[in-house]
């Protein structure tokens, strides 16, 4: 029995005051019993973040993470950044950074490794754009992307995290894949991990992003390989996101 895991990504949203209102919203909710809840804010608010939510059960995480340790790196963060600030991990390969930053699988696997190497855990995000869905190209896509760092750290390093699957043509867009496309791609990836570590298979959260919402998470989570969600614009609003995080 997998526990559910339900995060939220805040993207390039929020100032302090509405953080505040947020934060402190989500803080004491009692929605959050069986289901492990993160919130992904940006760096300039991860010690706000950090403090709100430090006596309460929801972990903070950063959206993105540099591979290097430290140096002449000029914007990024580290994970030691992020150990000062105590968040308990980091998203990795969102599409948003894989097309907008230029982000490579190779890169991906290596901001894996230095999440790993610290003990933090990565939530590894894979997803096709509509031109490689309609070409056919989906589990080449996706299974290239997660094999990137399968073969490099294993299938049981992976399942100390999440794995997030985000079809791209589905985020920002009020586009969602339906329960059953979402669910054909999960356990294709489940067996792509299964090759690799049929235990780490089956303890690997896999959790869908892409527009989530309070009306569609419930049919998101009645199929058997979804198992969470990365919720995007939804997760901006405490009543709705709190919602995700019930039904999961
Ligand atoms: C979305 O739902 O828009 C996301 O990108 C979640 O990460």
């Amino acid at each position: 029995m997998r526990q559910p895991w339900v995060g939220g990504n805040w993207k390039m949203n929020g100032l302090r005051e509405s953080n505040a209102a947020l934060l402190g919203a989500l803080k004491g909710a009692e929605q959050l019993a069986g289901v492990d809840v993160a919130i992904a804010v940006p760096a300039p608010y991860w010690q706000q973040a950090s403090e709100a939510m430090n006596d309460c059960a929801i972990n903070v995480m950063a959206q993105t993470i540099s591979p290097h340790a430290s140096g002449a790196y000029t914007g990024d963060c580290s994970v030691a950044m992020m150990q000062d600030f105590k968040l308990s991990g980091a998203l990795v390969g969102h599409s948003e950074r894989r097309q907008g930053a230029g982000e490579s699988d190779a890169l991906v696997a290596a901001q894996f490794a230095a999440l790993r190497g610290a003990g933090l855990s990565a939530v590894l995000c894979v997803g096709e754009t509509l031109a490689e869905r309609e070409a056919g190209e989906t589990l080449a896509v996706v299974s290239r992307q997660l094999v990137a760092v399968l073969e490099q750290y294993g299938a049981e390093a992976l399942a100390t995290g999440v794995l997030a699957y985000e079809p791209v043509w589905a985020i920002g867009t009020g586009l969602t894949a339906t329960p059953e496309q979402a669910q054909a791609v999960h356990a294709s990836l489940r067996a792509v991990v299964a090759a690799f570590d049929i235990n780490a298979a089956n303890a690997l959260r896999i959790v869908y992003g892409g527009s989530v919402k309070a009306d569609n998470a419930a049919g998101l989570f009645s199929m058997p390989d979804i198992d969470g969600a990365l919720v995007g614009g939804a997760s901006l609003s405490a009543s709705e996101f709190l919602a995700i995080c019930q039904a999961a």
